[in-house]
């Protein structure tokens, strides 16, 4: 008996030691599918940032100038970028991207290329540059600097001419990414009108490409069709529910008719890391004009748009345009100001930082490896909640010891590892004990914010449903 006794502690022995013990370093999950590079990871980060839609057109009340407006109509009586740059801090956004040159060719900058710019305009005497004064007051506010700039130009003479015009429009370029500090981001848009006599030009993308990636080369890049950052699909400013950050960019190019759809929801399978980005204005139109004034989004719109557009795992370009007197007009400023107090209210207790979490299952099996599930509260987005390759539906709990009445739901993935979720769900307990499902998605991506209006919970599941491999979480916010 004795002796069975001992066999049987000596075989139990040996089994345990069999089913491998629990290491404190099992090896990260191996990427899946195409990853973001360096510049796309910081430019996820910013999540919001504003665009300014001004140039001659503030002073026509033209979308589209013709080219032939004169410079001297250029007069902004005030014009203050600390004012842009203070509001756009305020309302919660991390850059601004300018019209340095929008399809009339007109310039903000002194170029010595052409003499359709601010230096033959009348204001600051002629020795005015917006792009010299909005990268300073972006640094003063520690916001990021980009700058959009048209191919499509109705005025350049050379336009429709092929090279000669592609080598001015590279130049363009150079100029405006070398004295200005660091740029951000570098926006293409793919219009493409007629020159004189109905010439068309053709755009030597990759050599305008080469030019910023020589002169910034931190700087993202967004046309329809990248290289860095996609058009969304549409101006109404929002993001399909399901996002993938994937798309085969060697079929698009910029401008491309009739792709909306696969813009939207980018390609499950694309063999290129693009994620898209959410163009949108304030008003009806691109630019500042009185008759607008009275339709400037609210408060409630800018947020809804926010939900639909960040809350996707989009970033948003919330266009703001400069009125006549070079200044953001009495309507955005109270509207922006009123959206940003709402984000703060919103956003500021997350209380995920005070639940209990665990996870149904965690790479390595043990409590203590890198992947455990209280990496999604630890404010590091390299870190992250991960499970074995083979499982690929699992959850996460977040206890909470008195009730709680969560708002919103936000989760990241470690994108550094590639998009995997494609179907989860988020149940709360309520005060009886029973789990009810109060949301669901489809992709997360680098981010999904979801609402939840619930009262009295106790308890609250991120259940993973289906992965493309292992899901690796790195962060639950709920507010
Ligand atoms: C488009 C332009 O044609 C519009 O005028 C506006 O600038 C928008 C953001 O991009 O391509």
């Amino acid at each position: 008996m004795v002796q069975s006794t001992f066999i049987l502690a000596s075989i139990l022995h040996m089994m345990n030691q069999q089913t491998a013990p629990p290491l404190e370093h099992p090896t990260a999950p191996t990427p899946f599918g195409p990853v973001p590079s360096a510049r796309q990871m910081r430019w996820h980060a910013l999540e919001s940032c504003m665009f300014i839609h001004f140039g001659v057109n503030t002073f026509t009340g033209e979308e589209w100038g013709g080219g032939r407006e004169n410079p001297s109509i250029f007069n902004p009586s005030s014009l203050d970028c600390r004012q842009w740059a203070r509001m756009a801090k305020d309302a919660g956004l991390r850059g601004i991207i300018i019209t340095a040159k929008h399809h009339d060719g007109f310039c903000l900058w002194p170029s010595a290329l052409t003499e359709h710019s601010v230096k033959s305009s009348p204001w600051r005497g002629g020795k005015g540059d917006v792009l010299r004064e909005l990268s300073d007051a972006c640094r003063a506010e520690e916001l990021l600097f980009g700058v959009y700039l048209s191919p499509w130009d109705r005025n350049n003479p050379k336009y429709g001419s092929g090279t000669e015009y592609n080598d001015y429009f590279a130049s363009q370029l150079r100029d405006v990414l070398t004295n200005y500090g660091p740029v951000f981001e570098v926006w293409f848009d793919g219009a493409c009108g007629e020159g004189p006599d109905g010439r068309r030009q053709v755009y030597d993308f990759p050599k305008f490409i080469s030019v910023v990636r020589e002169c910034q080369p931190q700087a993202c890049i967004f046309s329809d069709a990248g290289p860095d950052l996609r058009w969304v699909g549409n101006e109404s400013g929002y993001g399909s529910e399901t996002n993938w950050d994937r798309m085969n960019t060697k079929d698009f190019y910029p401008g491309i008719p009739g792709r909306n759809e696969d813009l939207a929801h980018g390609q499950r399978d694309g063999a290129d890391w693009l994620p898209a980005e959410v163009d949108v204005s304030i008003r009806p139109g691109w630019f500042w004009r009185a008759a607008e004034d009275s339709r400037v989004k609210s408060p409630e719109t800018l947020e809804k748009i926010w939900f639909e557009s960040v809350g996707r795992g989009c970033n948003l370009l919330l266009n703001v345009p400069i009125d006549s007197r070079g200044l953001v007009a009495p309507q955005e400023l109270v509207s922006m100001h009123a959206w940003g107090e709402k984000q703060r209210e919103m956003f500021a207790k997350d209380l995920a930082q005070t639940a209990h979490v665990t996870a149904n299952a965690t790479r390595g099996g043990s409590a203590q490896t890198d992947f455990v599930a209280k990496r999604v509260t630890d404010g590091d987005s390299s870190t992250y909640w991960a499970t074995d390759d083979a499982v690929t539906s699992c959850a996460l709990e977040f206890a909470f010891t008195n009730p709680v009445s969560p708002k919103v739901v936000r989760i990241e993935e470690a994108i550094q590892l590639g998009q995997r979720v494609e179907a989860f769900h988020v149940e709360a307990r309520g005060s009886d004990g029973a789990w009810r499902r109060v949301a669901e998605g489809t992709t997360i991506g680098s981010r999904r914010i979801l609402r939840l209006g619930g009262e009295g919970v106790t308890g609250i599941r991120v259940v993973i449903d289906q992965s493309r491999a292992c899901p690796c979480i790195s962060r639950v916010s709920i507010y």
